[in-house]
């Protein structure tokens, strides 16, 4: 059975794509699990899939090597006025565009089956919640989309005969000639274009068939169309994750967490603490996206706007993420990780020792021996799980409450190898708007053709859908509207040593980390003033379980004035990109944090201090 709707706009729009994208079949998903598995099937043996015969119901696609990852340089914010982009958006002005995009899609469905795929951004019918429908000829697309969204019938039933949604048409950009064979991962990577269109609220997606390219209700809707919702609407959209931290008197204190693509938010959303947490425990909301509406009460409400988690599979173990390990048993979709003899999936970090023999993502024979220097790996270094939410032990029993959960931290981190400590406080709400805007991070494979080193505001670079400027005011008015706005933190778990080795041993020893800001936030936990802002003596941290050097610690919390003057001078060179649209908070918050290290010494550490 297909879906069905009398909706008279969503039927027309239907009509007007597939005249001008001429598939061979139009089909309405009704997101059943009966149509997943005849999707699945087709798949299968069409190439593009391969059913793991160790993990039920899963399966495993290799994609175009090509395709492996979102492509920010092709990604465009067409908004009426190039100023609403920014600087640090593509900006295509939305007529050319449009003009562009009707070239690229006219029949570049030819021989291949449309799917209209409705969706819900939200628990179906929430008051938070968005609709969307996704026009796509990628099937795989489709069976991704109904483990990452509430998918189907349901959707469509919310929709109505009159409700609003969100267009979004995608294409893989390949049609079939009269008798022409299809290859496994079709894709035109040469003519990718992600285009958004913030004013009539609708997106537009050529040539990938990858991740955030081509799964648009994730980066596309829930984030870049998002925030401008947000900001007209007063909310925020935010590339954070959600965990609900217990402690031992059964009370559970809620943070949404901002780190850019493929910096451990999946690992950090389902943390379980270390030996010497007895008592505590970590609820697991989201692990990329969040709502936060401000709720009647004066405090800030987040829900996950996903139903799924697309998570990056290099480093995902026993050790790092017992909880992901145990969400990935059955119902998941696996790309671009290593196929094993006996007909499952690994990937570096899986196990400690690698298989003596596998497939590797690109379909070839692979032995440790080919990665010997690294260069070779099993997995490609942006290879992903698809899998339900719904399947982690450490999902919040709330996570689907349409009121969404009470916000009391927003933590920020970057990955930083130099100079950033491991965590501080903001003074306050604009310092925090400000720490957060300024954030920095190393490349990672996530999105091709990063920066060895880039300014990140709020982790969201690559998807703030208008001026980054607005966006921080927009934060900076956030707080002024409410009267107890959540506290903010800088974290880094990334800080390396001379000699090249991660400081912090990371994932569950963050709870330690963790732990101070909570108790920071119920005002229990002590801090010293530093340059930066505050933060955590050795003794201020709990070290139960965990044999970790006090002059260690102030190392790795220390600032060196010289690399943080240097620092403070490239916030400038972000900030003049902006111009009159920055917000003057900035401009006071650059002074004071350049005259509390003026009057630092040249090397501060804590222990000086305390
Ligand atoms: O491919 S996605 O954009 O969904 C993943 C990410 O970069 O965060
Ligand atoms: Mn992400």
């Amino acid at each position: 059975m297909a879906g069905t709707t009398k909706h008279a706009r969503l039927l027309a729009w239907i009509d007007e794509i597939k005249e001008l994208v001429q598939p061979d079949k139009v089909y309405i998903c009704d997101g059943s699990q009966d149509e997943y598995d005849r999707l699945s099937a087709q798949m299968v043996a069409s190439g593009t899939l391969i059913a793991l015969a160790k993990r039920p119901n899963s399966f495993l696609a290799r994609s175009d090597p090509r395709d492996v990852a979102r492509v920010e340089d092709r990604t465009f914010i067409c908004s009426t006025s190039k100023n609403d982009a920014g600087p640090t958006n593509n900006w295509m002005n939305p007529a050319e565009m449009k003009k562009k995009l009707h070239g690229l899609f006219a029949g570049s469905m030819h021989g291949r089956t449309m799917y209209v795929v409705p969706f819900s951004m939200g628990p179906l019918g929430s008051h938070i919640a968005h609709l969307g429908v996704q026009i796509t000829d990628s099937a795989y697309a489709v069976v991704n989309m109904r483990i990452m969204t509430r998918m189907g019938q349901g959707a469509l039933d919310v929709l109505g005969d009159d409700g609003d949604f969100v267009p979004c048409v995608h294409s893989v950009g390949k049609p079939l000639v009269a008798g022409e064979k299809d290859v496994a991962w079709p894709c035109n990577p040469e003519q990718i274009h992600i285009a958004h269109f913030p004013d009539s609220r609708e997106i537009w997606s050529f040539g990938s068939g990858y991740g955030g390219n081509a799964l648009l209700g994730k980066k596309c809707l829930a984030l870049r169309i998002a925030t401008v919702m947000g900001r007209d609407e007063g909310w925020l959209a935010e590339h954070m994750l959600i965990l609900g931290c217990e402690n031992a008197q059964g009370e559970r204190t809620y943070v949404g967490a901002a780190f850019p693509s493929a910096c451990g938010k999946t690992n950090f959303a389902m943390l379980v603490p270390p030996a010497g947490f007895e008592g505590f425990k970590v609820f697991t909301v989201g692990d990329d996206i969040a709502w936060i509406k401000p709720g009647k009460d004066g405090k800030l409400y987040a829900i996950n706007p996903e139903a799924g988690f697309f998570g990056v599979a290099p480093g995902t173990g026993a050790k790092t993420n017992p909880n992901a390990i145990a969400t990935l048993t059955k119902n998941c979709i696996f790309t671009n990780v290593g196929l094993t003899d006996d007909g499952d999936v690994w990937w570096e970090g899986l196990t400690d020792a690698p298989p003596a023999h596998l497939i590797d993502w690109k379909g070839n024979d692979w032995t440790p021996e080919k990665n010997k220097d690294g260069k070779s790996p099993a997995a490609h270094p942006n290879s992903r799980f698809t899998a339900p939410a719904s399947q982690c032990p450490s999902i919040d029993p709330k996570w689907e409450d349409p009121q969404g959960l009470p916000i009391s931290a927003f933590i920020f981190g970057g990955r930083m190898s130099k100079d950033m400590p491991l965590v501080f406080q903001a003074f306050n709400w604009s310092h925090g708007v400000y720490l957060a805007a300024t954030m920095g991070s190393e490349a990672t494979a996530a999105a091709v053709g990063q920066a060895a080193m880039r300014r990140d505001p709020m982790a969201m670079l690559p998807f703030c859908g208008y001026n980054m400027a607005d966006y921080w005011t927009h934060w900076l008015n956030m707080g002024r509207r409410i009267p107890n706005p959540p506290r903010i933190f800088r974290v880094n778990w990334f800080r390396k040593d001379a000699n090249g080795k991660f400081m912090w041993p990371g994932f569950g020893e963050n709870m330690r980390v963790l732990k101070w800001i909570l108790d920071r936030v119920q005002g229990k936990g002590f801090a010293v003033e530093s340059p930066l802002g505050w933060m955590p003596r050795y003794e201020d941290l709990n070290w139960n379980g965990l044999e970790y050097d006090k002059n260690k610690f102030y190392e790795l919390m220390s600032i060196g004035r010289e690399a943080g003057t240097a620092e403070a001078h490239a916030h400038e060179e972000l900030f003049d990109k902006f111009f009159d649209r920055l917000p003057k908070e900035f401009i006071y918050e650059r002074e004071l944090l350049r005259s509390r290290l003026w009057r630092s010494p040249d090397h501060w550490e804590l222990a000086h201090e305390a």
